[in-house]
């Protein structure tokens, strides 16, 4: 059996291409193989030899199949690297391409950074939804059917007499319904509008807005958590500063002004040369807002504000165009330093 063992490494040694190698698996290797033959003939042995001789056969036998992997590796190898030479698209002196590391869009990062810092002041945060009824974009938030304020806030609206949320104000209600009357709430979330859009108007974009109800709620809270929030956020001692503003949902109703963080309220190009950035609305939750949510006016209240996130991300990777987020462009992402 060994001189058989021999004889068969010999003529595995001296094949020379992967057809050879097929025949010679056929032949020895497979169900009706001779090696496996051999194994059959172990039975005819005197039971004494068995055991001995089946463990000197299954030694051979490995030996046999070790050679035969090592052989189709490199009959394959040898394969391949002919193909490659000889295949005239492909070229192997093209120069490797750089592995390209992915990373997070940039207002999925901002909101990200803004979820950690409002969730360490307490908030939680929700995630909303983006097609909404008609009852909680404006009716739930104190706009009415024949209010001026839905002009303003026109969207896309389905078939089924949803929309596509206008404002994350939208969310106001649930939030209110499902975790007031004590609630501290942040939720970002994608907001649409049919706009005819330009450097700083898409008709996607995102917004983030905050919430803040319980007993004894101020507007000293607001402008602390809105001057935290900022300072977290731009990295340095932001100011901010309240000028009288109408939103339906809150009462007194404000424009929040924060103090440029790149010239530090000197005036720079990002600011206008005024020293202030708009940053969003805010002001005291309205009452009726709490009352369509069954919460009592009388005895709590609170207050919301609402800002563009995608427009925060332009000051915060200097963007000149707002479209720029939503297009993809490879160039415009890689440049961003997060
Ligand atoms: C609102 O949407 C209010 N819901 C915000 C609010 C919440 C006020 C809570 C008070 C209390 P406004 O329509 O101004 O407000 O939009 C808020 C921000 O969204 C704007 O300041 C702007 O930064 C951003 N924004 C609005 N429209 C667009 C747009 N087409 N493209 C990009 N950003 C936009």
């Amino acid at each position: 059996m060994i001189e058989d063992i021999d004889a068969i490494l010999k003529e595995l040694e001296q094949i020379q291409n992967e057809a050879e190698l097929s025949e010679f698996h056929k032949s020895y290797l497979s169900k009706t193989g001779k090696l496996t033959m051999l194994m059959a003939g172990l039975k005819d042995l005197l039971p004494e030899q068995r055991a001995e001789a089946g463990k000197r056969f299954n030694e051979l036998k490995r030996a046999v199949e070790v050679q035969f992997f090592q052989k189709q590796a490199i009959l394959r190898a040898r394969a391949v690297n002919e193909k490659l030479k000889n295949d005239p698209l492909i070229d192997i002196t093209v120069p490797e391409i750089k592995k390209m590391e992915g990373s997070l869009h940039p207002i999925t990062y901002l909101t990200r950074r803004i979820a950690e810092i409002c969730s360490s002041m307490g908030f939680i945060v929700v995630d909303g939804n983006e097609v909404v009824t008609e009852f909680e974009n404006f009716d739930a938030v104190n706009i009415p059917f024949d209010h001026p304020a839905r002009d303003m806030q026109d969207t896309f609206w389905l078939t089924n007499g949803k929309l596509l949320k206008t404002q994350t104000s939208a969310m106001q209600n649930e939030i209110l319904k499902k975790y007031g009357p004590v609630v501290s709430a942040i939720f970002p979330g994608r907001c649409y509008r049919n706009e005819a859009t330009d450097a700083s108007h898409e008709f996607s974009f995102f917004q983030c807005e905050g919430m803040m109800v319980g007993k004894d709620i101020s507007i000293a809270n607001l402008i602390y958590v809105m001057k935290t929030l900022l300072t977290e956020v731009y990295g340095r001692e932001i100011e901010v500063r309240l000028r009288p503003g109408f939103f339906p949902f809150v009462e007194p109703g404000f424009e929040l002004d924060a103090s440029c963080p790149f010239c530090h309220g000197n005036g720079c190009s990002v600011c206008k040369h005024s020293g202030w950035i708009e940053f969003g609305g805010c002001g005291m939750i309205h009452s009726n807002v709490l009352s369509k949510a069954d919460i009592d006016p009388n005895e709590y209240q609170g207050f919301a504000f609402g800002f563009g996130l995608t427009r925060m991300a332009m000051t915060q990777y200097a963007a000149n165009d707002v479209r720029l987020f939503n297009s993809g462009n490879l160039e415009f992402l890689r440049g961003i330093k997060r």
